[in-house]
């Protein structure tokens, strides 16, 4: 039977709750949150992290940083394909995203190039919000994220369901541009930049590891700016 959308918000937040209790011990212990010897500079974040990770620079300019195709998907063309480990796998319409919780916040972006630009305002759905729709199963310990472009990255489930990952559509309250990632892309604060794809297209959820692009080619698996962990 069709769920109502109320109905829909409540399912949405009761998987939210048995999802935060599930790793919120485990995204609590991850080095970007817990780490006791953090390398950078600057005042604390909101994690307790310096404001500025060892070996970036501050920009006030937004570089683009990708493959060199910048695919242009129309919203009516545009689909998220949400599936592998999960209950309740689902194609979303760009109606049916909108339709989600939306939410709104002000995060860093660190570039592994070493560039890093602060207090990014972005709107978006959290990928944890997405994560309770499709409810992953017990053996999910991984995403693999696929983009437009054809590119790949893989993310852990403690990491890519804090609070502040979202697949963000608008910055600084303007509709996010074709060449930083538009229509939606991934948003990852607190790791790399290349962890979150532009143009997303498909979340994998995977019962373990499985290398993306850049993962495959020298970078690092898990990509934690206050330890410089740029390459693998
Ligand atoms: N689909 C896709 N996503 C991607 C990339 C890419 O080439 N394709 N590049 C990554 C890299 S290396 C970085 S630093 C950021 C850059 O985002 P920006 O171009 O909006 O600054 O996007 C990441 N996401
Ligand atoms: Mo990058």
């Amino acid at each position: 039977m069709e769920q109502s959308p109320d109905e829909k918000l409540e399912r949405i937040i009761e998987a939210r709750m048995k999802l935060k209790a599930r790793f919120e011990e485990r995204m609590n212990n991850t080095p970007s949150i817990a780490d006791e010897r953090p390398q950078g500079k600057g005042p604390t974040n909101r994690h307790g992290m310096p404001q500025v990770p060892v070996g970036q620079t501050i920009t006030q300019k937004w570089p683009v940083l990708d493959l060199g195709y910048h695919p242009d998907i129309s919203l009516d063309r545009w689909r998220l394909t949400i599936d592998g480990e999960v209950e309740h796998p689902v194609v979303l319409k760009w109606e049916d995203f909108m339709a989600l919780p939306q939410t709104e916040d002000t995060s860093d972006f660190h570039c592994v190039t070493t560039w890093s630009k602060l207090d990014m305002v972005w709107k978006g759905v959290r990928l944890m919000d997405l994560a309770a729709l499709v409810q992953p199963k017990e053996t999910a310990t991984h995403l693999l994220c696929y983009g437009y472009d054809t590119y790949t990255t893989n993310v852990s489930l403690e990491e890519a369901l804090k609070p502040d990952v979202l697949l963000a559509h608008t910055v600084y309250d303007e509709p996010l541009a074709l060449e930083h990632g538009g229509p939606a892309r991934m948003i990852t604060p607190q790791l790399y930049a290349w962890k979150g794809s532009k143009w997303i297209k498909r979340i994998q959820f995977l019962p373990q590891n499985k290398l993306g692009f850049w993962e495959e080619r020298g970078y690092s698996n898990t990509a934690y700016p206050w330890r410089n962990d740029r390459y693998s």
